[in-house]
């Protein structure tokens, strides 16, 4: 068996980009009156900001029109990048660069498969664009998390077989994705909505690339 393709989610797995997700969401939301929790924004991890809002007007029972909708989704990204100027490198979540590096001195392939649209401008600003061989982001596909689209296509670019790939995901959407293409998934965080994952690690220092020695 040839050597496991890293694939990496990007908000919650290496930028710890979430919370300006959920400040903006919040913001946004409160403009029409709906106050978002912090639990009801654990289910907007890792779908679609499309999504995201279809979800937040059925909890809201809010209708809007078409034109209102985009203006909405303009509106939270908007709030979003503004959130997102002064990020940088200290930014990248614990633990997960090194193993990174480690992993390409080792020649292991390294995927991205976020469904954020802004996903490269991120990777640009945190400086580590260059780590890695394939990028898909939400740019890239018509079904987003917990479609497996973006994870096939990330095996597929790599040129691995989905049996042959891990992916490291802090959303249950971006868990369920890789699930069901028989991917080996490794949950991050402490949510228990990743106990659906093959393992579950709060962090990337309880990590180690020997665990992965198929
Ligand atoms: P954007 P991931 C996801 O990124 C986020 O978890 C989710 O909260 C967000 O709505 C989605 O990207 C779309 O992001 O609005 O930037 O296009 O976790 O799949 O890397
Ligand atoms: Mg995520």
């Amino acid at each position: 068996m040839s050597l496991p393709t890293f694939i990496f989610d990007l908000d919650g797995v290496i930028a710890s980009t979430e919370k300006f997700h959920y400040s903006a969401w919040r913001e946004t939301c409160l403009s029409f009156g709906y106050d978002l929790t912090a639990e009801k924004n654990d289910y907007l991890k890792g779908i679609s900001r499309t999504a995201s809002l279809k979800l937040i007007l059925g909890w809201s029972n809010t209708e809007i029109s078409n034109e209102k909708f985009e203006e909405v989704l303009r509106d939270k990204n908007e709030l979003y990048l503004n959130l997102l100027i002064n990020l940088n490198s200290d930014d990248i979540i614990l633990g997960v660069d090194t193993f990174i590096i480690t992993a390409k001195e080792k020649n292991h392939k390294i995927a991205l498969c976020s469904s954020s649209k802004n996903a490269k401008f991120i990777l640009e600003k945190l400086d580590i664009i260059k780590l890695f061989d394939v990028i898909v982001d939400g740019n890239d596909v018509e079904k987003s998390k917990p479609n497996p689209e973006g994870f096939s296509l990330a095996a597929k670019l790599s040129n691995t077989n989905s049996e042959n790939c891990v992916v490291f995901e802090d959303s249950e959407a971006g868990v369920s994705a890789a699930n069901q293409i028989d991917m080996y998934t490794v949950g991050i965080g402490t949510s228990e909505k990743l106990n659906i994952a093959n393992r579950v690690c709060e962090n990337f220092k309880e990590i180690r690339l020997k665990d992965f020695k198929i």
